[in-house]
C-alpha cells in the first residue's frame, strides 16, 4: 500500500504553516534610503510595518534546482507621493528567474535590467508575471488596500540588496494627478 499523506504546507489566515518557514518584517525604518522625499520619510512613525514576507524555504539556500516559495504583504501608504515599495533587488546569480503573481490588492511591479532601462507592469489578482534573469525587480502598493502576490524563485538565487541600496531605480513610481507614474531620476 502507498503511503497518502497530509501536505507539507499550507495556509493559515495570512502566513504560510510548516517546517522551514521564514517569515521576515519590514519596518519603514528598515526601508530607510529608498525614498526620493527624505523630509516626509523623517516626519512618519519608523515604527509602522511596510511589509511582511511568508516564505517556505525547502532546500538549502544555495541548492541547484530546488524552488523557493513566498508571500508578499505590502501595506498601502506613500512618503510624499511616492508608494510604499519593496526594497527590491538583483539575484545574486544575476541570471536567475522568478514568477510573481498578483493575490489581491493593486500594485505594480517596477523592473530594471542591467544597462538601467525600467518598466513596469500592473499587478492584480490573478496577473501573472515573469521576471527573466539580469532583472532586477520592486513591488509597489497603489491601491489603498493590503496588496499582497505570490512569488516561485529558484533556491540558489540569492539576493543582491546593495546594487539597489546604493544606486537605486533608474525611475520612480510616484502618484501624479492620483494616479502612478513611472518618473527617470
Ligand atoms: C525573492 C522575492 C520576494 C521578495 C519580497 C520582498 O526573490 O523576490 O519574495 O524577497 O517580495 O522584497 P525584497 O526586495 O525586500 O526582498
Ligand atoms: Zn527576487
Amino acid at each position: 500500500n502507498m503511503e497518502i499523506v497530509f501536505p507539507r504546507l499550507f495556509f493559515a489566515g495570512n502566513r504560510l504553516l510548516g517546517e522551514r518557514v521564514e517569515n521576515v518584517s519590514r519596518t519603514l525604518g528598515d526601508l530607510r534610503g529608498i525614498f526620493a522625499d527624505v523630509d516626509a520619510f523623517s516626519r512618519m512613525p519608523q515604527n509602522i510595518l511596510a511589509y511582511e514576507v511568508s516564505s517556505f524555504l525547502p532546500e538549502q539556500e544555495g541548492t541547484p534546482g530546488g524552488l523557493y516559495f513566498g508571500i508578499t504583504y505590502l501595506h498601502p501608504g506613500k512618503v510624499g507621493n511616492e508608494y510604499f515599495m519593496t526594497k527590491g533587488h538583483f539575484h545574486a546569480n544575476i541570471d536567475r528567474a522568478e514568477f510573481y503573481w498578483g493575490l489581491e490588492g493593486e500594485g505594480m511591479l517596477i523592473l530594471m535590467d542591467q544597462l538601467r532601462r525600467v518598466w513596469a507592469e500592473r499587478v492584480f489578482p490573478g496577473s501573472l508575471h515573469y521576471i527573466p534573469g539580469g532583472v532586477a525587480h520592486r513591488m509597489a502598493n497603489t491601491g489603498n488596500t493590503l496588496f499582497s502576490f505570490a512569488a516561485c524563485w529558484p533556491s540558489d538565487a540569492g539576493h543582491n540588496y546593495r546594487e539597489i541600496a546604493d544606486h537605486g531605480f533608474a525611475a520612480r513610481l510616484l502618484e501624479v494627478d492620483g494616479k502612478p507614474q513611472l518618473i527617470g531620476v
